[in-house]
């Protein structure tokens, strides 16, 4: 409907849209840094292009509807466009795909819709490029800029490997522009981030930016460093050669020249095969090794394409249907943190639930307090959420012109928030994690599940299940808990007889009479295996001095780093940990009392073991001993070596060991050894 005057209303509203436009226009096409989702922006180009439908009198030639993308950079040489590069119609779903397909075939006069063969392309998430060759050489590449003008990145281009610098062949016309998008692979993406992150330097928001801020380097050395690759999707300029007549053809014929076409370009018939084709892609689009955002439509022969012409900006002949928004805009309402199985701290952001491709997110992960301070997010925020596949929905960044006034920064807390236990980071790590994992909630079927475990405590028949069974019935909340069971609470389980309650009882009597070793090693502290808890027991002969020892103590044992150590001393002076502690030895859990080594006077101090074949002592355990008793043990038999221990079918450190003369030791031997040195 067109009104002559258009209300006041209207006008302020068009010119509003008109300067957010813009806005969001330079941020995305010339500092390679949206703020918003493609789709709120597609949201205000429509209401935009409604506005002016209605009010056509309004349209002046600034208005961004008059126009492709943004102004090219002023820093790069420019470059005119010869044939224009105009952008593609969207069809946001299949009615849309379907519009588009009867005003093909109302235009083409066909009658048999289905006839009309389109190709169906897989559309990337980059940035369009013009590249013109000359007698068969790279002459000049440009970005699409405004669509009539772009920026020379030629030099830029060069640097691409996927890019020739000469056509192969002889038949390539005089002079031919092949069009097609940059982009970076996944992978790359990933690693590039990696490397920026490492260097302290901006990482990217996606893949698509990454491409955009990499082309558009000043320095094309830093270009050539990037993971940039290229596909043609099709040609402008061509003179001193004809053309095969079909789109599909002529992709070919590009291909032969050296230049690099998607293997995903399929010939189709009709719109059934058109969405045949895009519902096979949707289903691999996370397998790709490139994002892409959509497919592309094209009636494939080119007279025909002659036929539909151009409307305004882009071709008629030629639709992007689109995938559904991964990203959406909503708002932060909380910062939760999460405390998961292995001890490890999330940060999570609670949202006002917002649809996200049709599903509806009220949450997104933060990851860690690096991903905040990157993000910098604050609750109150307006942040955009992506989501890609099955994966946890994920803050991409915040809104920041959006930012309401005093928002408070987010800190990790210092304690657990579900056990209430000192938290730690680790230099060097991203994660923070609780330090009370005998006792904390979050880790409380881990822990007991370690705990049971075969070269820990040994609890024969106390599985993986009845662990759950028992923590979701609430009947034990750490593993000293398992001691006070009874029959009658065993009994009432799922799958549980009496005889086999009174196994498991069985089981719990005989596991209490143990070795210091296992028990150090069963608290599952973190860093601290078999080996080392090994070495701890045989260092400080009992628990207490253990529990009571220090860092630099701590590290006077052989294997016990100032990593190790730090984790030992912070997990004993958790309380909960000590009470979980006293608890399992008053229940009765005790050992024999060890022989106390100290490293001085350690009666192994100085010798060199190699452990080969296979003995009926496991080799880590005898590895440790030995460690313990303060001897090395190395992997390869060597002149300074002082004793090769031979199991069953032993390797070539044998056949070394017999060469160079070395001490050979047969089970029996070591067993003989060990005992005297641990007397
Ligand atoms: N795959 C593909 N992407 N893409 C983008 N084909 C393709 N064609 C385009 C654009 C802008 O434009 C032509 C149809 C003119």
């Amino acid at each position: 409907m067109t009104t002559k005057t258009a209300p006041q209303n209207v006008i302020k509203r068009i010119n509003e849209l008109r300067d957010q436009i813009n806005h969001h226009n330079y941020l995305y096409y010339v500092l390679d840094n949206p703020e918003i989702p493609d789709a709120e922006f597609d949201k205000l180009f429509r209401e935009l292009q409604t506005l002016e439908q209605q009010h056509p009198e309004l349209i002046t030639p600034e208005s961004p509807t008059q126009r492709v993308g943004a102004k090219p950079l002023k820093v790069f040489g420019e470059v005119k466009h010869q044939i224009p590069m105009l952008s593609l119609a969207n069809a946001m779903d299949e009615e849309e795909v379907r519009n588009f397909g009867r005003r093909v075939a109302d235009t083409l006069e066909q009658s048999d819709a289905e006839h009309i063969e389109y190709t169906a392309e897989p559309k990337l998430d980059g940035l369009a490029i013009s590249i013109v060759y000359h007698d068969g050489r790279l002459f000049q590449a440009a970005t699409r800029g405004d669509g009539f003008t772009g920026e020379d990145v030629t030099q830029n281009v060069r640097t691409i490997n996927s890019v020739p610098l000469k056509l192969v062949g002889r038949d390539y016309p005089q002079i031919l522009e092949v069009r097609g998008e940059v982009y970076m692979p996944k992978a790359g993406f990933v690693a590039l981030n990696e490397k920026q992150q490492a260097a302290g330097v901006k990482t990217f928001a996606n893949p698509r930016n990454a491409a955009a801020g990499s082309l558009r380097q000043l320095d094309s050395s830093i270009t050539a460093t990037r993971p940039l690759a290229m596909y043609c999707y099709g040609v402008g300029r061509v003179e001193g050669a004809t053309l095969p007549e079909r789109h599909s053809d002529i992709l070919q014929r590009l291909r032969q020249w050296g230049l690099r076409i998607s293997p995903e370009i399929k010939t189709v018939h009709g719109i059934t095969g058109c969405l045949a084709y895009f519902a096979e892609i949707s289903k691999r689009r996370e397998k790709l090794d490139y994002e892409i955002d959509g497919v592309v439509y094209k009636v494939n022969r080119i007279a025909q394409q002659e036929q539909l012409g151009f409307v305004s900006r882009a071709p008629r002949w030629a639709i992007a249907h689109k995938f559904q928004a991964q990203e959406a805009m909503t708002q932060v309402v909380g910062i939760e943190v999460s405390v998961g199985r292995t001890g490890a701290l999330t940060p999570v952001a609670k949202l006002k639930p917002v649809d996200v491709g049709g599903v509806t997110v009220s949450n997104a992960t933060l990851h860690n307090e690096d991903e905040i301070e990157r993000l910098d997010v604050r609750v109150g925020d307006t942040v955009v959420i992506y989501r890609a596949g099955d994966v946890i929905p994920k803050v991409d960044r915040v809104v920041s012109s959006l930012r309401p006034k005093q928002t408070k920064k987010f800190h990790m807390p210092k304690k657990c928030p579900v056990c209430d236990s000192d938290v730690e980071r680790r230099e060097g790590e991203a994660i923070t994690r609780c330090t009370g994992g005998l006792f904390c909630a979050a880790q409380r079927k881990n822990s007991i599940k370690h705990f049971n475990s075969r070269r820990a405590m040994d609890v024969d028949g106390m599985g993986d299940k009845l662990v759950d069974q028992l923590v979701d019935k609430g009947l034990i909340h750490n593993a000293a808990d398992m001691y006070s069971l009874d029959k009658e609470q065993l009994a009432g389980l799922e799958r549980m007889a009496d005889k086999s309650a009174q196994n498991i009882l069985d089981a719990l009597e005989k596991s209490k009479s143990t070795t210091l070793a296992r028990f150090i090693y069963a608290l599952g502290i973190r860093d601290v295996g078999e080996a080392t808890a090994q070495a701890l027991a045989t260092h400080f002969g009992d628990l207490r001095g253990l529990m009571k020892s220090n860092e630099e103590a701590l590290q006077q044992i052989p294997d016990v780093g100032p990593v190790v150590a730090n984790s030992i001393v912070k997990f004993f002076q958790q309380p909960h940990n000590r009470e979980v502690i006293d608890k399992l030895i008053k229940a009765g859990v005790h050992w024999p009392k060890v022989a106390q080594i100290t490293t001085e006077a350690a009666p192994l101090k100085g010798k060199t073991f190699v452990i080969t074949g296979t003995l009926s002592i496991k080799r880590d355990e005898l590895k440790a001993r030995l460690q313990s008793l303060g001897a090395k043990v190395t992997g390869s038999v060597s002149k300074s070596t002082d004793y090769v221990v031979v199991g069953e079918e032993p390797g070539s450190k044998f056949d070394k060991a017999e060469q160079l003369g070395i001490a050979i030791l047969d089970e029996a031997a070591i067993s003989k050894l060990l005992k005297k040195a641990e007397q």
